[in-house]
This record gives structure tokens, sequence and C-alpha cells, in this order.
């Protein structure tokens, strides 16, 4: 395996002589790629940020001849051009490697039969898992996002054991499968890889119900790969990193200054072998804590919490600070709510005010107004902040076959 030092030294030498922008940043940073002597010395060069991806569009992250190119992925941006990202064969095969190594620790076996519903096309998530399924040989089936009575459809007939999808998509299929009177033992599925959104515990506990399985997490960005970059065991004890892949640091993201293992902050990534992308520093805006672990499945190594949320999506409601995942974990905790919810921003009297729109499970019949003053009370009592609450009916927030739109406007 090759050195990490000697793999970050090529993979700065790579982005400095690859993209203009950032041969800028490190020249006006006064570093050059030589200067790098010591891991540690990663400290010193500058950040990448998703604005500074987006000023290159479209090649301004190709740090190789467009002629090597064979793949671009673009990330999900909901504003603003996508970022493209680009693949050599080379990065291909090492994406499809670290997917494959991934999967094999979810427990994916070759006998698995295999159904992706990501969608499959510009965004990363179907193509990693599709490489690293067919590496460990399972049986593919390209499922794609959405036309979720054929995913059931293909569920049956085929005898799928495997799935993978987002997790609010997964929660989708349950709630499907429910309707129609189909129970999980009538699913040969055994395990569940999920991803490409914040999720909780409470929302993995309704997932494994729902569709009788284990769920794992499975973390990643289109800008670092895709899909891949931690991967739950069964033990879900954290998601196990690949250390030769990746320098991981945890950053406070106001001052911007290096955390210690185990503080909670801001990702940031360095790629050590990507060859068209590689990317230096680069801040993922995910919160998250890393750690050292002698792991219950044998593998000891370099893992990550599972995401408690991205800092642009954490509200400051009145001076506190709320992330959507810790609304789903207490909505979650009332067995009268599904987990689909939706939260609104807007003002009154010059004050933020923030609107939980929920659902009612099926089947409720109790009392709505007793339940929002339930609800309400925990709410405030978890989040030190008063939210307004409206409990819908059940179905009545729209559902997504990929990431689901958390926060809308009023
Ligand atoms: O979502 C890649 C991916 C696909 C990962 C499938 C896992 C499974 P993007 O569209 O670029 O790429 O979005 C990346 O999604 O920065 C996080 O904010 C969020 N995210 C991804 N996975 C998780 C996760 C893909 N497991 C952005 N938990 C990231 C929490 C996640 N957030």
């Amino acid at each position: 395996m090759m050195d990490r030092l000697q793999a970050l030294r090529e993979s700065v030498k790579r982005a400095y002589e690859g993209y203009s922008w950032y041969r800028e940043k490190m020249d006006e940073a006064g570093i050059s790629p030589e200067d790098i002597r010591s891991l540690e010395d990663i400290k010193y060069l500058p950040f990448m940020t998703k604005d500074d991806l987006r000023k290159g569009y479209p090649w301004g992250v190709t740090a190789v001849d467009l002629v090597d190119v064979v793949r671009i992925h673009c990330s999900s941006g909901t504003t603003g051009k996508p970022t493209v990202v680009s693949y050599t064969k080379g990065d291909i095969e090492k994406w499809a490697e670290l997917m494959a190594w991934c999967l094999k620790i979810a427990g994916l076996r070759k006998d698995d039969i295999f159904q992706i519903s990501y969608n499959y096309g510009l965004f990363t998530g179907s193509f990693g898992y599709h490489y690293g399924a067919e590496k460990i040989g399972c049986c593919v089936i390209p499922a794609s996002g959405g036309y979720t009575e054929r995913q059931i459809e293909l569920m049956l007939d085929l005898g799928t054991t495997a799935i993978t999808s987002t997790p609010s998509y997964a929660l989708y299929l349950a709630e499907v499968l429910a309707e129609k009177g189909i129970s999980p033992d009538q699913l040969s599925l055994r395990l569940g890889i999920f991803g490409g959104e914040p999720w909780s515990e409470e929302m993995r506990a309704q997932i494994e119900k729902g569709l009788g399985i284990i769920a794992l997490d499975c973390y990643g960005l289109s800008e670092i790969w895709g899909p891949g970059v931690g991967i739950e065991c069964p033990y879900k004890e954290g998601l196990h990193i690949r250390e030769d892949y990746f320098i991981m640091e945890i950053i406070d993201p106001e001052t911007l200054k290096p955390l210690a293992l185990g503080e909670e902050g801001e990702l940031v990534i360095t790629t050590l072998n990507r060859e068209a992308t590689p990317m230096i520093r680069y801040r993922t805006r995910d919160i998250t804590r890393l750690f050292y672990s002698d792991c219950s499945c044998g593998l000891s190594g370099l893992k990550m919490d599972r995401v408690k949320g991205r800092t642009d999506d954490m509200l400051i409601i009145r001076g506190v600070n709320v992330f959507p995942k810790q609304i789903e974990a207490i909505l979650g905790s009332f067995r009268e709510l599904s987990l689909n919810y939706q939260l609104v921003v807007g003002e009154r009297k010059h004050l933020k005010r923030l609107e939980v729109r929920c659902e009612l499970s099926n089947g409720f019949n109790g009392d709505v107004d007793e339940l929002t003053q339930r609800v309400s009370k925990t709410l405030k009592d978890k989040l030190g902040v008063t939210v307004d609450l409206t409990i819908l009916p059940p179905g009545s927030l729209e559902r997504s076959p990929g990431k689901a739109k958390r926060l809308v406007n009023s």
C-alpha cells in the first residue's frame, strides 16, 4: 500500500497543477506541494469549499486531461449550477473497490439479490453501489428510483434479499407494503443500506420493523467519490472509514481551527488516491465526530459518528440551534405519528418561528388536539424552544423517490 504521506503529496500536487483556482489559493497562502513534509502539514493547506468548486463550472474540478475522463457525475445542488466531478478509468476501479469493501462490511454477500432503488443518472448513489455489488458478485437489480409498485413487484418476484435507497424512500416502501397488506415475512429481504440524507435512530427502527431487515448507514458525497466515505457494520457502532483513501479532519465551522479526535464539528476530507477530481481539505458542511475503535466486528481503525446534519440545514430559532434530525427523533418517539415531516421557517411579529408539519400514523383514531398538545410540549421540552405544530392526516405530505425535502418555504 502506498505510503499516506507520499499519497497526500501527490494528491496536493495534482490539485495544484490541475486546478488554477487552488493554485492561486496555495500561492496566496505561501505554500507549495513540496512544503508538505508530514501528514500534520496538511493543516497549512487552504480549504476547498463548495463555492470554489461552483466557480469553476463545468471543468474547474477536473485535474486531468479531458481525454482521460471516462465519466462525470454531478452533485445534487439545489441552487445554481451543479458541480461536475470527473472520474478516470482508474478512479472508477478504485471506487468499485471502495464500495465492495463497504458493502462487505455491511454484510452483503455473493448470494444476495441486491435491489438498487437510487435513481440512475447524474447522482452518484446508484452507480457506486452497482459497481461495489458487482465486484462482490451478487445479483444486481438496477431498479432505479421511484415506480414504487414496480419496486415491490420486483422484490416479491425476484426474491430481493438486500436493498439500497434513501432512508426516507425505504420508509415509504414500508408504508406502501403495509397499505397493500404485504407483511415483511412475505419478502426475502434481510439487509438495507441507506444514506444520502441524515436519518435518526427512530427512523432506523421503523424501517427495520416495516421491512423486516437490519438497516445500516452509508455516508458519502459526490465531491468525494459518492457513497463509500463511511459505512456501518451490523454492530452499528459508528461508520468505518478507509484511511488509505481519505484523510479526515474535524474543524470548528466558525473559527476553522482543527478540533481533536472525539470532538464534534465540521468534517473536512482530503482524498489520497483520486486522479481526476482530487479534493484537498474539502469542507463537507456535515457535522460529526471522528474516533478510533476496535469494533466488535473485528475491524480496528478510524470511524465517524452518524452525521447529525449539515451546518447549512441547522436552524437557529430564537437563539436555539435545531437540526431537522433532532425533530425527526422526537416525532419518531410517538407511535401516533408517521415519520414524514416538513419544517417551515417563517416570521411572526419579527420573531423567527418554526412550524413542524407532520402526519398521523395510519389507523389513528384518537383525539388529535390532545395529541398536538402532547407532542408540542415534548418538542418544547426537548428542543428548548416553542414550535408551531400541525398534525395532518396520513399521506398528506409529499413522498420523494430520492432525498426527502425537509425544509420548505412557507
Ligand atoms: O448523497 C452520495 C450518497 C449516495 C451517499 C448514497 C450515501 C448513499 P450528494 O448528493 O453529493 O451525494 O449529497 C451529499 O448528503 O454532504 C450529506 O449532507 C448528505 N448525506 C449523505 N449520506 C448521508 C448519511 C450523496 N448517511 C450530502 N447521513 C452529504 C447523513 C448524509 N447525511
